[in-house]
């Protein structure tokens, strides 16, 4: 295999891009060559005009006008590209809200008593939030306000209630919208069941009602299941504060046994953190001549454990194969989603093992320790017990760990940020006015191998702070900004004047590390915070989002929930809906009729830095506020 090194297309990262070399040399398969081998990619499926739906099909649409127009039932481009991303939203929501349902049953459980190593951490929040829901936790016991809550929200799920509590937090402007457009998510489950309905054959064949039922479907997710999972971990493992952390694979220790946590679920864990410091089996570690035991994260379940307890992450999305060849990993233990199948191939190639814990989320070629909340820190034990005994597998001389990690802070919950302003929203509120920040924007998502890995998240970033836009980012974006260094109080010095000048005020970072993919829902409730402070709709605010690199499902709901509450979104890689001019045509321009907001596809993150601050001129001329017109902002930094 050719060892060239044109490895500075496929990341900006250092350590991704020694990994990748050593790959090359070791005839070890990653993600990009596998990438590489698919090319040329299916040109029908790229435009969303191909359906598997039924057994006529498979079928698909010519783009050119030239082949067949319709499937064999009469579907024609429209429809076929709308049923299509109605599907993929709905699998995203309900990868989420799935989620949000295991978190809720282990806190159903642990309410009635029946969990080991959980507790409710934070029982201010859980007050409040039985008061948000209309139960009076006067009087009452935590675990029996949990035990009405938990009830509660499970009626949210299917049909019992016909309405989601959370969409209370919206400023009114936004709930009558959502009514008069018919767009009310009723219930957590079930706009995603009604999606598979609609989008069998012959049933939902009017494609702008098909994506209308989408833009619910993700309601249901941001302002339902998404909500849910993070509300009830931070009751469970607390509410993030401000918390120094580190990032990249220096965060390995060669001296010690590694266990890196891959997935998105803290309910595993964060008993799993509890069960390293067990003393029989730290002791077991030394037995085996390593120093102690060094947990870190990767992907979201690493960002949960780092906006809570500053766990270490060695990396985002596209470092889950190249963690494994440093050769320093003894265990990844894994729950669910953005969990390559191909990591047990690549750690056969090591002595790593690899750990499934969720029965719904099993892998050829790892060891499956099934998850039980009753007996969690047994289990965490059992798994820590594991990585300490591979460790005596591992061959020091394979060891090959870049050196050297990047600084970074996490913790920017909702509540951390209202903290450090005081208790309310106006400090904020007041620095936009006066233009010191122009506005936010939230860059979130994935890492995608068809663009250089961070390149987007960080270059779009960069030039946001530039131009005095604060930056909000979640899950694998800010593991990305945290390798860039851009996450520490430091990086103001980076900033326009204005940012900067509130940043070392309030010793914050001009990049805010808002948590895992589930708490974008912690954008949107900050979102709706500050609309409802300034008596707007949150479509007036000067905010945008963005998903430079985005790959999975989950971030087509993601993008299409913060549309839906009125937030711009800009994405860097092209969803398959370019078969239809006319779905392309509502999504980028319609929506913001209907909505208030619509979709942009810019790769270039240069250019998408300028729609953005475009738009976030905009809405400030919208509300009255000083404002740049389009032609004094060009491509460059300010
Ligand atoms: O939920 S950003 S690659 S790890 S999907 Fe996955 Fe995308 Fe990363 Fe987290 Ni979110
Ligand atoms: Fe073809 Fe229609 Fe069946 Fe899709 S639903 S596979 S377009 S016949």
């Amino acid at each position: 295999m050719a060892t060239t090194d044109n490895t500075r297309q496929l990341s900006i990262n250092n350590d991704a891009r020694a990994m990748i070399m050593r790959a090359r040399e070791e005839g070890i398969e990653t993600v990009w060559d596998r990438l590489a081998a698919q090319q040329p990619q299916c040109g029908y499926c790229a435009l969303g005009v191909s359906c598997r739906n039924c057994a006529m099909g498979p079928c698909r649409v010519d783009p050119f006008g030239e082949g067949p127009q319709k499937g064999v039932c009469g579907a024609d481009a429209d429809i076929i590209v709308a049923r299509n991303l109605g599907r993929t939203i709905a699998a995203g929501a309900s990868a989420h809200s799935d989620h949000g349902r295991d978190i809720l049953e282990v806190f159903a459980e642990l309410a009635a008593g029946e969990t080991t190593g959980y507790e409710l951490r934070d029982e201010t929040k859980l007050r409040n939030l039985a008061e948000e829901w209309g139960i009076d936790p006067e009087g009452k016991e935590p675990r029996e306000i949990a035990r009405e809550l938990a009830t509660s929200m499970m009626e949210e799920f299917g049909i019992v209630k016909g309405r989601l509590s959370f969409a209370d937090r919206l400023p009114e402007q936004r709930t009558k919208l959502w009514n008069d457009l018919g767009i009310t998510p009723r219930g957590i489950d079930r706009e995603n069941v009604e999606m598979l309905h609609r989008t069998h054959m012959g049933v939902d064949n009017d494609y702008v009602n098909t994506l209308l039922h989408g833009l619910r479907t993700s309601l249901s997710d941001g302002w339902g299941g998404s909500m849910v999972a993070t509300e009830l971990s931070d009751v469970m493992f607390g509410t993030p504060m401000p918390v120094r952390s580190k990032v990249n694979l220096g965060a390995l220790r060669p001296e010690c046994v590694n266990i890196a946590l891959h997935g998105h679920n803290p309910l595993l864990s964060d008993v799993i953190m509890q069960a390293a410091e067990d003393p029989e089996l730290v002791a077991l570690a030394h037995e085996y001549g390593a120093e102690s035991i060094n947990l870190v994260g990767l992907c979201c379940t690493g960002n949960e454990l780092q906006m809570r307890k500053g766990l270490p992450m060695v990396g985002n999305h596209l470092m889950q194969e190249l963690v494994l060849l440093t050769g320093a990993l003894d265990a990844m233990v894994v729950d669910y989603q953005c969990i390559m199948p191909s990591v047990t191939d690549v750690a056969k190639c090591f002595h790593t093992v690899v750990i499934s814990t969720a029965d719904k989320a099993k892998f050829t070629g790892a060891t499956h320790v099934s998850f039980d909340p009753h007996r969690g820190l047994e289990i965490g034990k059992q798994i820590v017990r594991m990585g300490v005994e591979a460790y005596d597998n591992r061959n020091p001389e394979r060891v090959r760990i870049p050196e050297g990690t990047v600084e970074m802070m996490a913790g920017f919950s909702v509540e951390a940020i209202l903290g450090a302003l005081g208790g309310t929203p106006e400090p904020l509120v007041e620095a936009i006015k006066a233009g010191k920040i122009r506005g936010a924007v939230a860059i979130v998502g994935c890492n995608n191998p068809k663009v250089p890995q961070d390149f987007g998240h960080v270059t779009l970033a960069k030039r946001m702070i530039e131009n005095d836009i604060l930056v909000l980012v979640t899950g694998c974006s800010a593991v990305a900004n945290g390798k860039a260094g851009l996450m520490l109080p430091e990086a103001a010095e980076m900033a326009g004047p204005g940012l900067r000048e509130i940043c070392q005020a309030l010793g914050i970072p001009p990049v805010l590390h808002m948590g895992s993919c589930v708490d974008n829902t912690r954008i949107l409730v900050l979102a709706a915070a500050l609309a409802r402070f300034l008596g707007v709709d949150i479509s007036q605010l000067p905010l945008a989002g963005a998903a430079p690199e985005w790959y999975s499902e989950k971030a087509v709901s993601i993008g299409a929930y913060v549309v839906a509450s009125g937030i711009e979104t800009v994405l860097g890689v092209q969803p398959a809906i370019f078969g239809s001019p006319n779905v392309v045509k509502l999504l980028a321009e319609g929506l913001d009729d209907v909505v208030g907001a619509k979709f942009a596809v810019e790769p270039d993150p240069e250019k998408a830095a300028l729609l953005i601050r475009r738009h976030i001129e905009a809405k400030r001329k919208g509300l009255g506020l000083s404002c740049l017109e389009p032609e004094e902002m060009t491509a460059q930094a300010a």
